[in-house]
């Protein structure tokens, strides 16, 4: 589908050596992990290389160095650094709107606000691929617990870490703190955020940059751009409207990098400043709570080349549709002319709805691209003509590590999986269910805390699943039969899944439709939704022991019940992870914090 050649000649340049019929002894771990079992036959042209030896570069962006490279593959191999990146993150609410605003948070419009270190989004975690982070969190707010989530972070043997409450660890009660600690064996952008109900939604939210290779070259990487809404109430407020109603709240508005105009002139446009003839890596992240935006920048096409933590062979792009969690990585060129600035564009995808866009019907969403050479006026650049508003992930994502999906282990290890929803149960709650189960965690008593108690006596509303098999690839099939007929970006804990089918409708059962040799990969993937329903069919082996979640990401179904979680080779669990005696402190703390409210009925908790 996607020939080599299209990743560009340096890469032909660099790794002459990639398109041999064998690969170097040396080289052997490079063999794709599933080869050796029998798949469909596979006549795609590979483009595995032996990992390189050369340093990376502005024109050398595929290297990485000590024997690591673009063409490593990450899963059975990544550099340790032996470097650990120290943060500390202070949570806390600020009610005096003043205290933000000065700092060109938000779009004008007051209301209270949950801060990392007094700034929205919080502050970039950086480090190099192999690294580990070890960040301590600090909850300085005064009725709300926290536990902060490393989304995509794989979390290879730190289950712990994962920071999912109920799932992983209890919350942080105020007052108290937490350290997390993790190795960075993937690289690309992420971002991290409060798994406590609704909460990062009120500001807890931030990205994460791990520095490794890349598909394609540029001069200057721009660093992350996140993508949220604002809402005119708390998340909070906004979280118990969506439990007892079947329609969600309405956003105000949405921010680029924490700041964008409101409707009666307040607030300012984020600004990106290029030189022309330079070539940029922008790192777009969608952070928000409920919306899906279509990016896009006038006069500039971009390449797309990674998809989440995943390196993908460079797709040539006008716009991208990015769902809630997703990510793309970006490589543009500043080839217009310079005299001018241009509209970067963060249009609402055709599901979603905001305020915004009939409050000031004309006003561009989004932030001003803008040359050194040009002045300080607004653009008044015109967007491209025909750009696609659906909600669907974009085709031919194809990760440039190839990994096969083993089909003979299929038969035994499938299940599927049923999406409903209730918008009015007879207790007055909006429900959505998996095969008949909305997910209610206990945030005091986290399934780890079960693992570590022998403890099988699991509730059925903690939607646990096994996967018993070590090294066995498992494969879930949800049909979405809700009434509701939406989309929901699914996202997966501590793993990357492979998305080997997608659409709308029943999933039809033929195996020679669904896509086995080197399939999209990442961890967050769009289930349709239309009027006959819609399936997500997702693969990933049993290789990382731990209690990992899958949820919609979309902050209002969560809460609402939409998650399982998947208790993967629970006996072998306490063995690899090492330590939690700072999960049961945690427990400890939080247990002894007597809240002065009762969690709201109806809210899972995540
Ligand atoms: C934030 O402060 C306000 C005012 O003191 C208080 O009512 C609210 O509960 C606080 N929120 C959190 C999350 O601590
Ligand atoms: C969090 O704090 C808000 C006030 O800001 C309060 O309304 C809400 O009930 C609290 N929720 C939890 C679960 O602590
Ligand atoms: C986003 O905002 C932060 C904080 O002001 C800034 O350091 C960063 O450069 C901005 N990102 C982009 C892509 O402009
Ligand atoms: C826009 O921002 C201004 C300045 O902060 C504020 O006074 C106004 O209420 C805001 N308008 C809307 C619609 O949010
Ligand atoms: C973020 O994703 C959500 C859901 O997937 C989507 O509704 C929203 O438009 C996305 N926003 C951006 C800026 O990509
Ligand atoms: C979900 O329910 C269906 C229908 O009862 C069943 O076939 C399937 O095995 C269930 N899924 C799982 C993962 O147990
Ligand atoms: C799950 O959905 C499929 C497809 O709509 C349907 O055939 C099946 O009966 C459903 N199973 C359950 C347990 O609801
Ligand atoms: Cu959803």
């Amino acid at each position: 589908m996607f020939p080599f050649w299209i990743i560009g000649t340096f890469f032909v340049v660099l790794f002459t050596q990639s398109f041999a019929a064998t690969i170097p002894p040396a080289f052997a771990d490079l063999v794709r992990r599933a080869d050796a079992s029998s798949t469909t036959a596979s006549t795609s042209t590979t483009s595995r290389v032996p990992d390189s030896e050369c340093t990376n570069g502005p024109t050398s962006r595929a290297c990485w160095g000590g024997g690591f490279s673009i063409a490593t593959d990450f899963d059975t191999k990544h550099p340790t650094t032996g470097k650990t990146n120290y943060y500390t993150l202070e949570i806390s609410n600020v009610t005096d709107c003043a205290e933000y605003m000065s700092k060109g948070i938000g779009d004008g419009f007051c209301r209270p606000m949950l801060l990392i270190n007094g700034q929205f989004p919080g502050p970039t975690l950086t480090g190099n691929w192999g690294d580990y982070f070890e960040v301590t969190v600090v909850n300085k707010m005064q009725d709300n617990g926290t536990s902060i989530h490393w989304h995509g972070i794989r979390q290879l043997n730190t289950n712990q870490h994962d920071g999912a409450n109920g799932i992983t660890e209890c919350p942080i009660p105020p007052g108290k703190s937490h350290t997390y600690r993790f190795q960075a064996t993937q690289f690309g952008v992420s971002w991290y955020h409060s798994h406590h109900s609704a909460q990062y939604g009120d500001g807890i939210a931030g990205p994460l940059v791990i520095n490794g290779p890349a598909t394609a070259n540029y001069d200057v990487d721009l660093g992350p751009l996140p993508l949220s809404e604002t809402y005119d109430e708390t998340a909070w407020t906004k979280n118990s409207l969506a439990i007892h109603s079947p329609a969600p709240p309405l956003p105000l508005n949405v921010l680029v990098n924490g700041s964008m105009v409101n409707a009666t002139g307040g607030g300012k446009y984020t600004t990106i400043t290029v030189t022309k003839g330079k070539k940029y890596r922008l790192r777009l992240i969608n952070i928000s709570v409920d919306t899906y935006f279509i990016f896009s920048m006038d006069g500039h096409d971009f390449e797309v080349i990674a998809a989440d933590f995943v390196p993908i062979h460079p797709i040539q792009k006008t716009s991208i549709m990015i769902g809630i969690g997703q990510r793309y990585d970006i490589v543009f060129t500043a080839d217009q002319d310079d005299g001018s600035n241009y509209w970067m564009r963060t249009d609402i995808a055709s599901c979603s709805t905001n305020a915004m866009t009939t409050a000031a019907a004309g006003t561009v969403l989004g932030a001003v691209l803008h040359y050194d050479q040009a002045g300080t006026a607004l653009p008044t650049t015109a967007s491209a003509t025909g750009i696609d508003k659906a909600c669907n992930d974009p085709s031919g994502l194809q990760p440039y590590w190839e990994t096969n999906v083993p089909r003979d282990e299929f038969a035994q290890f499938f299940s599927g999986l049923n999406l409903t929803f209730n918008g009015a149960t007879s207790d007055g709650l909006s429900r959505w269910y998996l095969n008949d189960s909305a997910m209610d965690i206990d945030w005091s008593k986290p399934t780890l805390q079960y693992v570590l108690d022998g403890d099988t006596s699991y509730e059925k509303s903690q939607n646990i699943y096994h996967m018993d098999q070590p090294g066995k690839w498992y494969f879930w099939v949800i049909h979405n039969t809700a009434a509701v007929p939406i989309e929901h970006p699914i996202h997966l804990h501590g793993h990357d899944f492979y998305i080997l089918k997608n659409g709308v409708g029943d999933w039809d059962g033929n195996l020679d439709d669904l896509v086995w040799d080197n399939p999209p990969r990442r961890d967050v993937a769009i289930m349709p939704g239309s009027a006959t329903g819609g399936h997500l069919l997702v693969a990933f082996p049993a290789d990382n022991p731990g209690a990992w979640l899958m949820h919609c990401h979309i902050a209002w179904h969560v809460t609402d019940g939409l998650s399982v979680q998947f208790l993967e080779s629970a006996d072998q669990i306490l063995g690899t992870i090492g330590d939690i005696s700072d999960m049961q402190q945690t427990c400890a703390d939080w247990k002894a914090y007597k809240p002065y409210w009762e969690r709201e009925k109806g809210d899972s908790g995540l």
